[in-house]
């Protein structure tokens, strides 16, 4: 077992929905530990920034109007396997496909408004959290 970093974010659609605590209680149960986290109201340029390696999708502008539709909540996740557990427990990308008892089965409207977002890699993580958390602000645990 690896001990590894992910970044995840609570979108706008679901910090609207208030669930952010029963999101976060789904990664303390499977053993992610919250290593730092900070809600954020993003500026168009911070999102486009950040989803920088979808710039030439289709969907590009859509997802960026969304992501600065409302605050999102954003946090460092460590544990074993982390970037995998994370994604398992956020579902597939479209919530129609996503596994039932999955945060985007459970939470999400759409592909668009899909409630959460998670690393797909250990190096994309590793860019990704070092976007909103300087190195100090992310706690060993
Ligand atoms: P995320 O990056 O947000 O964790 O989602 P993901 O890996 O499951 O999906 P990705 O392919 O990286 O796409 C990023 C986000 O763009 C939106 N999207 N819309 N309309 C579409 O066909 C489409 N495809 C992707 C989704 O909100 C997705 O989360
Ligand atoms: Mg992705």
């Amino acid at each position: 077992m690896a001990i590894e970093r992910t970044l995840s974010i609570i979108k706008p659609d679901a910090v609207a929905k208030n669930v952010i605590g029963q999101i976060y209680s789904r990664f303390e149960t499977a053993g992610l530990k919250i290593v730092a986290a900070r809600m954020v109201q993003l500026s168009r340029a911070e999102a486009e920034g950040f989803y920088a390696v979808h710039s030439a999708r289709p969907f590009f502008n859509d997802l960026v109007t969304f992501m600065i539709s409302g605050p999102v909540m954003v946090s460092a996740l460590e544990g074993d396997n982390a970037v995998l557990a994370h994604r398992d427990l956020m579902g597939a990308t479209d919530p129609k496909k996503a596994e039932k008892g999955t945060i985007r089965a459970d939470f999400a409207d759409s592909i668009d408004a899909n409630a959460v977002h998670g690393s797909d890699a250990v190096e994309a993580a590793a860019i990704e959290i070092a976007y909103f958390f300087p190195a100090l602000s992310v706690y060993s645990r």
